[in-house]
C-alpha cells in the first residue's frame, strides 16, 4: 500500500493528484504543520519532514517532483508519462525537472521571503524581485502552451498536474497572473479532469485553490 504524508492544500496537491488520477490504492497521513513530530513514519519517510513525502514497502521517497516522476512510472497503464526513450519523455523529464527547479522555489521570494531573510525590508525587495521572476517563468509557460496542448508529448501527464498546481497559486494574488490564454486554458483543461477535481474535493479547495475551510487542514482543526 502506497501511503502519501501530506497537509492538504499544500504541495502534496500534486502527489495525491497524481495518485487519483493513476487510480492508485493509497492511504494518507495527514501532517499537522506545525506538529509534524506526530505524523507516525514521517521523520523516516523525508528526514525534511517536508510534505508531501511517500512510502511504498521499501520506497521512501520526497520532493514533488521526484515523487511525480515515480508515480508516472509506477502506473505506467495510466499514462501519465510517455514511454522511455521518446521526445515526449524528454518533454516530461524537462518540464517536471522545470516546475521543481523554477517555477515551484520561483515563488519562495514572493510567499516566504522570511526563509532567506529574517529583515524585513530585504524581503520586500526579494519580493519584487521574485514578481518580476514569475513573470517570466509565465511567459516561458505562454509561449510553449500556444503550440501545445499539454506540457509533454500529445496527452496529460504528470507535467501537467505540477503545473496546474504552481499556476494556481496566482490565484491568492490578486495582481500575479501566469502566463497569458494559453496558460488559462491548460489551467482550466486540468482542472476539469475527474481526478483533479475530486483532488481538489479531498484537499478542500476550490477552482481557484483557495481553501473552503482555512481554519482546517485533513478535516481536522488548525490548533
Ligand atoms: N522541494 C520540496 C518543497 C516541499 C515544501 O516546501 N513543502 C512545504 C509545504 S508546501 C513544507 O513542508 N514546508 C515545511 C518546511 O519547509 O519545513 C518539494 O518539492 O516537495
Amino acid at each position: 500500500m502506497i501511503t502519501l504524508f501530506q497537509i492538504t492544500g499544500s504541495s502534496s496537491f500534486a502527489a495525491r493528484a497524481a495518485l487519483e488520477c493513476a487510480g492508485a490504492d493509497y492511504e494518507v497521513v495527514d501532517v499537522h504543520p506545525r506538529r509534524r513530530d506526530e505524523a507516525p513514519g514521517f521523520a523516516e519517510a523525508n528526514p525534511l519532514q517536508r510534505v508531501p513525502a511517500l512510502r511504498e514497502g521499501d520506497v521512501r521517497l520526497a520532493e514533488t517532483g521526484a515523487i511525480l516522476l515515480w508515480i508516472g512510472d509506477r502506473f505506467p497503464e495510466a499514462g501519465l508519462a510517455p514511454a522511455i526513450g521518446t521526445t515526449a519523455r524528454a518533454d516530461h523529464y524537462r518540464w517536471v525537472t522545470w516546475c521543481a527547479n523554477t517555477l515551484h522555489v520561483g515563488w519562495w521570494p514572493i510567499m516566504a521571503g522570511f526563509y532567506f531573510t529574517n529583515n524585513e525590508s530585504a524581503q520586500e525587495s526579494l519580493e519584487v524581485r521574485g514578481r518580476e521572476n514569475m513573470d517570466r517563468h509565465g511567459r516561458h509557460l505562454e509561449a510553449w502552451l500556444s503550440d501545445h496542448e499539454w506540457l509533454a508529448g500529445d496527452r496529460f501527464g504528470v507535467s501537467d498536474i505540477y503545473a496546474y498546481m504552481l499556476v494556481g497559486w496566482a490565484n491568492y494574488y490578486d495582481d500575479i497572473t501566469l502566463g497569458g490564454p494559453a496558460v488559462a486554458a491548460h489551467y482550466e483543461r486540468v482542472g476539469a479532469i475527474p481526478g483533479i477535481v475530486r483532488t481538489r474535493e479531498l484537499d478542500d479547495l476550490d477552482e481557484r485553490f483557495m481553501r473552503y475551510h482555512p481554519e482546517l487542514r485533513g478535516g481536522k482543526p488548525l490548533d
